[in-house]
């Protein structure tokens, strides 16, 4: 399948002129995504789990089935390892909050990488300064990659959590994460996997990863806005107190007392996004459809492409580990001389959609050395014409600032 044939599922695809290089911050979503989303509020919209009529009991089937078909995706042991959130960033404060408070002691420490999303980062901080524990960086070397040397030599006795992000939404590097959890188990610390930029475009398996912790968005991966998961191992979460408290988490409510439901309700208070998780289930079962052996090979061929057209732009830089079979879908550049917002606002005005900034990941750019860069970023729906839509947009570009320089 080529991506050309793909793009005809994707209506904002077809009903739009511009290039879309930006599904690190969101993918467009196909068709059968937008009409199952569509077919729940026709024909079976009802709050789950609360009614004992036929359509309630119908809502809370078609829901409980994309759990169930979510653990299958990643090979999770069980479905009420899953936990249905907002948004992955939903989910890695749930950790932080329900784990982290609990288990972080002052004197312990957090391990994070420098390429965490602030997603991954900013909970653990909080989690940190409030237990009175050390937060610690791995850094990334000269190529964009952890080392072996500097994950060794962070990862301690007194680790209690580290949080790794698999494939960074800036640099695209994807990171070598079974190494850093099976080390990180090795010292004792439990390890909370950030897969929001890799599970669009690879298989994950969490039983073969074992991390602890799993945290994604849907809308990365085709489905709705507005729908997160964590995944975590059932004898962790059993142990867990719950992140949020209300309806639908609980067994019995006194005046004084509650006790809370078993998992993986105990996780998800009030009224859930239904909708979301039934276009989940949809996109679930379109990535299914494609493959992702299909998705790699056609995204390898147009990410090299890129990567090999824009490399011939003296004027850029790029943001890229040499080592390409550590790369993923995305590529941070800069024109030299020039800041990001005004090299992506002239490429919108070339029809050219790219994001500009520091990508929520600030102590990463700093660390770089820099504020912050443009960023392409592709999916299986992208063609070897949108890489040449940017390139010639970048030379446009380039000869107008030039005349500034
Ligand atoms: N983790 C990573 C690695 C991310 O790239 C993002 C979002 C998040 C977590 C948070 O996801 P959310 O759905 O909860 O917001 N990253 C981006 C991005 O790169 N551009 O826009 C959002």
């Amino acid at each position: 399948m080529s991506p050309e044939e793909i793009r005809k599922d994707f209506p904002l695809l077809q009903n739009r002129k511009e290039v879309y290089l930006d599904s690190g911050a969101t993918t467009q979503k196909p068709l059968e995504v937008i009409e199952a989303v569509g077919e729940y509020y026709k024909n079976y919209n009802a709050n789950p789990h609360r009614g004992a009529y036929s359509l309630s009991v119908e809502a809370t089937e078609k829901y409980e089935a994309v759990r169930a078909k979510v653990a299958k995706f990643i090979n999770a042991r069980y479905s009420e390892e899953i936990i249905f959130s907002k948004n992955a960033t939903e989910s890695l404060n749930l950790v932080a909050y329900s784990y982290g408070m609990d288990n972080v002691n002052s004197g312990d420490e957090v391990v994070l990488s420098i390429m965490e999303h602030h997603a991954n980062l900013v909970p653990w901080q909080h989690v940190a300064k409030t237990k009175g524990a050390t937060l610690k960086y791995m850094y990334m070397n000269d190529e964009f990659e952890l080392t072996d040397e500097e994950i060794e030599s962070k990862i301690t006795d007194k680790t209690k959590v580290v949080g790794i992000v698999h494939v960074s939404n800036v640099l695209g590097t994807i990171n070598n994460v079974k190494k850093i959890i099976n080390y990180a188990h090795k010292k004792g610390a439990v390890v909370v996997l950030d897969v929001s930029q890799s599970i669009p475009h690879m298989r994950i398996d969490v039983q073969d990863l074992d991390a602890d912790f799993i945290a994604f968005s849907g809308h990365k991966m085709l489905a709705p806005l507005g729908i997160g998961i964590l995944y975590g191992k059932r004898e962790i979460l059993n142990k867990m107190n719950p992140f949020l408290r209300g309806g639908d988490m609980i067994e019995y409510v006194y005046e004084q007392e509650t006790t809370f439901a078993p998992l993986p309700n105990k996780f998800e208070a009030g009224t859930q996004n239904v909708g979301g998780v039934i276009g989940l289930g949809a996109a679930i079962d379109y990535i299914e459809k494609i493959g992702y052996d299909t998705i790699e090979k056609i995204e390898s061929e147009v990410v090299s492409y890129a990567y090999d057209e824009m490399s011939k732009l003296d004027f850029i830089d790029l943001y890229v580990t040499p080592n390409r079979e550590n790369h993923s879908g995305v590529i941070s550049f800069n024109i030299k001389g020039v800041h990001p917002h005004d090299v992506a606002s002239i490429l919108d005005a070339n029809g050219v959609c790219v994001r500009s900034g520091n990508h929520c990941a600030q102590p990463l750019l700093r660390f770089m050395g820099i504020d912050s860069t443009c960023r392409a970023s592709f999916y299986f729906y992208n063609t070897k014409e949108d890489v040449d839509k940017l390139t010639q947009a970048l030379k446009k570009s380039y000869e107008m600032f030039k005349k500034y320089m």
